[in-house]
């Protein structure tokens, strides 16, 4: 409790997916982060076992960003984003092309995972009336899925708790997620679960793909827990998606740049999508930035159906689309990304990293499923009755206090160390882990 905040001060912010309250009183301060580790207010130095938000695959204080970042604010520190350009964004929207599946080769800059997910579905519907298909106005999420915490995210999101509180939102119908008994403790992809993918057949039927503009799930979704796809389960979505003209947007705000072992979710499962959503990895965390990559056919309609040259294509954007500092910070994390090589490396070290999570089985009963994919695990815990999401707390409170930081949520504990992790880190947290679910039982 070394920190020198007053109750004023601590009170004045109202902090974002945080339980204020019990913050307040207990409050978890950092004050520095390098390489896989944070030091808090006591000194203590702590393991990032989610990489910030699942943001900071490359490790905190990478020279070669924190410089590009520095050298950028001297020399452009804004610019705007609407009608005028600088050469930064052009440089990182090529680049992020090398990183997407072939043909998604136009990239929109926003300034969130929120936004991007915003600015996927505007041009959904926007890109159906410019085909002269305006009734294409509906949206099909999934059960569990995390789609930011815009109203347009929370609709298709399908996690109940960031629901309730906010009435209506858009028109959204949801499909059921993957976790279908019996594919408890599956190592990768689940062998179970592919048929739920027809369950969009039940949706077309009852709202007729007329009125639908697309279909949005994350290809392994993260905030729910690590919920990973079933073996043939987003081929099939595809197939459905095609034979109904319908566009199937996948949201990689955690699942872009390297945490699946691959450049994108849709390279490591096979199956692209018609736009993909991003954030988070882009900049490593260092800076808010998001971004959409669209196929060259949606781009080329709006290009087509523009009007007068001078007119815009699409009235859509922010403040901080194509920030120039935020483009500089994301030159250089992805190219730290190719040069350390680091996607091949979570690729190789991850069957490792399976074998450590699923150890940690024989820890505790309370443990009732365990999955993973790339450097990435999700672990539910059984909850105590009526209360599902304590046990979760206060096993990542215990794993803070022993200088661990992991995530929980729900009734799981998540984990996503940065991809620069050794295997003896890996083997320390899930040790740390293990015994602290344990003291939990
Ligand atoms: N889509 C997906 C798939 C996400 O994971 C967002 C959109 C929203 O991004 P922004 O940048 O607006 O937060 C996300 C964000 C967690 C956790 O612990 C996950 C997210 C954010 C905060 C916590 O799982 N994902
Ligand atoms: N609200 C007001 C009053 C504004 O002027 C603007 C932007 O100009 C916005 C919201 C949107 O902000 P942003 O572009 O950062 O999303």
């Amino acid at each position: 409790m070394s920190h020198r905040l007053t109750q004023a001060q601590l009170d004045a912010h109202w902090m974002a997916y945080t339980g204020n309250r019990q913050f307040k009183k207990d409050p978890r301060i950092i004050t520095s982060a390098a390489g896989n580790y944070y030091t808090d207010s006591d000194g203590r130095k702590i393991f990032d076992g989610l990489s910030g938000l699942w943001t900071c695959g490359l490790g905190h204080s990478v020279p070669a960003i924190n410089e590009a970042v520095a050298q950028q604010v001297k020399t452009l520190d804004y610019s705007p984003a609407f009608q005028f350009g600088h050469e930064k964004s052009f440089l990182l929207a090529e680049q992020i092309t090398e990183f997407m599946p072939a043909g998604l080769n136009r990239i929109f800059f926003t300034g969130s995972g929120s936004e991007s997910v915003d600015t996927a579905l505007k041009v959904a519907r926007a890109y159906w009336r410019k085909k002269g298909m305006g009734t294409k106005t509906k949206f099909i999420g999934r059960a569990k899925g995390y789609h930011g915490a815009g109203i347009s995210g929370f609709s298709v999101g399908g996690i109940p708790a960031n629901r309730t509180l906010y009435g209506q939102g858009l028109e959204s119908y949801h499909l059921p997620h993957t976790q279908v008994p019996g594919s408890e403790f599956s190592k990768g992809m689940a062998e179970q679960g592919k048929e739920r993918a027809d369950d969009l057949l039940n949706l077309i039927m009852m709202h007729d793909a007329s009125n639908i503009a697309a279909v949005i799930v994350e290809p392994m979704s993260g905030s729910a827990g690590v919920i990973v796809p079933p073996q043939g389960y987003l081929q099939r979505l595809r197939e459905i998606c095609d034979q109904h003209n319908i566009l199937l947007i996948f949201d990689e705000v955690i699942t872009a740049f390297g945490r699946m072992g691959a450049k994108t979710g849709a390279e490591a499962f096979g199956v692209t999508p018609d736009v993909i959503t991003m954030a988070k990895q882009v900049t490593n965390g260092v800076i808010p930035m998001g971004a959409v990559a669209f196929k060259q056919e949606i781009y080329d309609t709006f290009m087509d159906n523009g009007g007068a040259e001078y007119m815009l294509e699409i009235p859509h954007g922010y403040t901080y689309s194509a920030h120039p500092i935020a483009c500089a910070a994301g030159l250089a994390s992805l190219a730290e990304i190719k040069k350390q090589g680091l996607i091949e490396r979570v690729s190789s070290m991850s069957p490792a990293w399976e074998n450590s999570v699923h150890q940690l089985k024989d820890a505790s009963s309370m443990i009732t499923d365990i999955r993973n994919y790339g450097f990435a695990a999700g672990i539910t815990i059984a909850p105590i009755d009526g209360e599902p999401a304590k046990r979760p707390f206060q096993i990542a409170m215990a794993m803070w206090d022993k200088g661990y930081y992991v995530r929980y949520g729900a009734d799981t504990i998540q984990l996503a160390p940065p991809f620069t992790t050794e295997q003896s880190e890996i083997d320390s947290l899930i040790n740390a882990l293990g015994e602290t679910i344990k003291q939990q039982s």
